[in-house]
């Protein structure tokens, strides 16, 4: 997707703080953090949304999801972290390129879903 920011990222044509790095997947800071530990884990190829998702993408989001904990840890989330997938206008979704938000570091605030 030419004017995707998450594509650019995963191409370099935009600098980002990368932490991890396959063939499929790219995780890196993100740029306006919601807690001490918040990092994007993404697919290098373009999918919109959750929504977007097809039975092709099973294995890809599987891995997605198997990676999450890996690198929370190593990140140093001890004790657990939150995965957040904002999915389109209605559930918050700003960048219109698959992320998952790993989120860590301090304790879940009262009244946070
Ligand atoms: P969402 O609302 O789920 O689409 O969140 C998009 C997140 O992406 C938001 O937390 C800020 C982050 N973000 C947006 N642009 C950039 C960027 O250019 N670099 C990095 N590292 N993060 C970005």
């Amino acid at each position: 997707m030419d004017n995707c920011i998450f594509c650019k990222i995963a191409k370099r044509e935009i600098p980002s703080n990368e932490i991890y790095e396959d063939e499929d997947i790219l995780a890196f800071n993100d740029i306006n953090p919601a807690a001490p530990i918040h990092f994007l884990l993404i697919p290098k190829m373009h999918i919109d949304s959750l929504t977007d998702a097809q039975d092709i993408h099973q294995s890809l989001l599987g891995k997605m999801l198997l990676l999450a904990p890996q690198l929370a840890k190593k990140q140093g989330c001890e004790n657990g972290f939150r995965t957040i997938i904002n999915t389109g206008p209605a559930g918050g979704q700003e960048i219109f390129h698959l992320h998952f938000h790993i989120i860590g570091g301090r304790d879940r605030l009262p009244g946070m879903i």
